[in-house]
């Protein structure tokens, strides 16, 4: 046992790492997911795992990276990530010793610029070894009440409307609180108002992943007559001052995502009036902790938020259910049903009861872990990033 791990024993709380690999997975997808900037047809992930010692013992953790294959969502790409959390992260975390909590991962990593989704895998998996090893619930340690989420689902684009609306007619028979529709230019107007006419009821969103501009005013403002919840990231990742132009146009709230990568973002945002919702998704803000503070932030000023997706293997799914059991946690978020992205994901499956909630993990840290067998089926790459006595390369 290496000095940290010593250290470790003597303290109460503190928890050394001991170890910590990377698998990457991929997964088929039980239908292409398309966006306005490509379509996914298997989720690729890094699934980290952090083994520690603490002086209550020896647990295990898992976390997920929901960095893409390529950098479209966002400038973080997988194979960047792998490098990122071997070269950097792994080596920034593990330098310090024995850890006293899940918050001074961030502290860590912090002299890393970026890299949000590769620092947030690594902090979730330390958060579900730190938390199972006291026999904690990841949900309880953030400060959530709620033990059931209500559920939206996110609709990728289809080649025909008749096609959107059959998948939407299926996700509503299951109970989904809200159908989020995708979006791109020449797939808006006429979609969007084909849906409406179709379910005038339904609680109707879109998400535009940043595809349009301000010159696009005319299109938003006939969206806006169509009595939708939200209107999702329609400009540019950095364009706070476009959103708060269109914004003052509009009675449909814009949503936030891709322009909010911290609370900081989130507090500008809100002050500016770009945006009168907030789409936290764990891995684009860099952690957990900093989904929690975006959640505060935007309570203050009773600014509603929900949680996004990133079509999250169980492993991701589950952090993200933890935190939408937050109290500031309105509306419902995209964190669907396993089934509607995996035929088999690498943990037990997460199940939408028929009233459109989810139950959110009631077992210690994230409350779920990958089966060995369906882990080792889907993995496609595995590599060790640190582990204790074994000097690095
Ligand atoms: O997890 O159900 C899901 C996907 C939700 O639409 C979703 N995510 O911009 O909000 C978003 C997109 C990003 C997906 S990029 C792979
Ligand atoms: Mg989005």
């Amino acid at each position: 046992m290496g000095a940290s791990g010593r250290s470790a024993m003597n303290g109460d709380t503190a928890m050394a790492i001991r170890r910590i690999e990377l698998v990457e997975v991929a997964i088929p997808l039980v239908r292409p997911f398309r966006t306005s900037f490509g379509e996914e047809r298997e989720k690729r992930a890094i699934l980290v795992r952090v083994d520690g010692l603490g002086g209550v013992g020896e647990a295990s953790g898992w976390g997920e990276c929901v960095a893409s294959p390529e950098p479209r969502y966002s400038e973080e790409w997988l194979d960047g990530a792998w490098l990122m959390l071997h070269e950097y992260l792994g080596p920034a975390l593990t330098e310090g010793g024995a850890l006293e909590g899940p918050h001074e991962v961030g502290q860590r990593l912090r002299w890393v610029r970026g890299h949000r989704m590769a620092k947030a895998a690594l902090e979730a998996a330390v958060a579900d070894a730190w938390l199972r090893a006291r026999g904690e619930r990841l949900a309880a340690y953030l400060g959530a009440e709620r033990d059931r989420v209500p559920c939206g689902v996110s609709v990728g684009i289809a080649p025909s409307v008749q096609e959107m609306l059959l998948e939407i007619r299926g996700y509503l028979d299951r109970g989904y609180a809200r159908v989020k529709l995708k979006i791109e230019p020449g797939r808006d107007l006429h979609v969007v108002r084909a849906v409406r006419a179709a379910l005038p009821a339904t609680p109707l969103s879109v998400d535009a992943n940043a595809a349009y501009r301000l010159a696009d005013l005319p299109l938003f403002e006939a969206l806006d007559d169509l009595g939708l919840v939200m209107i999702e990231q329609p400009f540019a990742h950095d364009d706070l001052l476009g959103h708060a132009k269109l914004q003052v146009r509009l009675a449909t709230p814009i949503c936030l995502d891709e322009s909010i990568r911290s609370a900081v973002d989130a507090a500008a945002a809100i002050e500016l009036g770009a945006c009168r919702v907030i789409n936290i998704k764990p891995g684009r803000v860099g952690g957990l902790l900093e989904a929690k503070r975006i959640h505060d932030v935007a309570s203050e000023r009773n600014v509603p938020v929900w949680i996004g997706g990133m079509l999250e293997t169980g492993v991701g799914r589950s952090v993200n259910l933890a935190l939408a059991a937050l109290p500031g946690v309105t509306m419902p978020g995209d964190t669907s049903g396993s089934d509607r992205y995996f035929r088999h994901d690498v943990t037990e499956p997460f199940v939408l009861g028929g009233d459109g909630m989810m139950a959110v993990p009631a077992t210690p840290g994230i409350g779920v872990e990958p089966d060995p067998q369906r882990l080792e089926a889907f993995t496609i790459r595995r590599s060790v990033v640190f582990e204790e006595g074994v000097e690095g390369p």
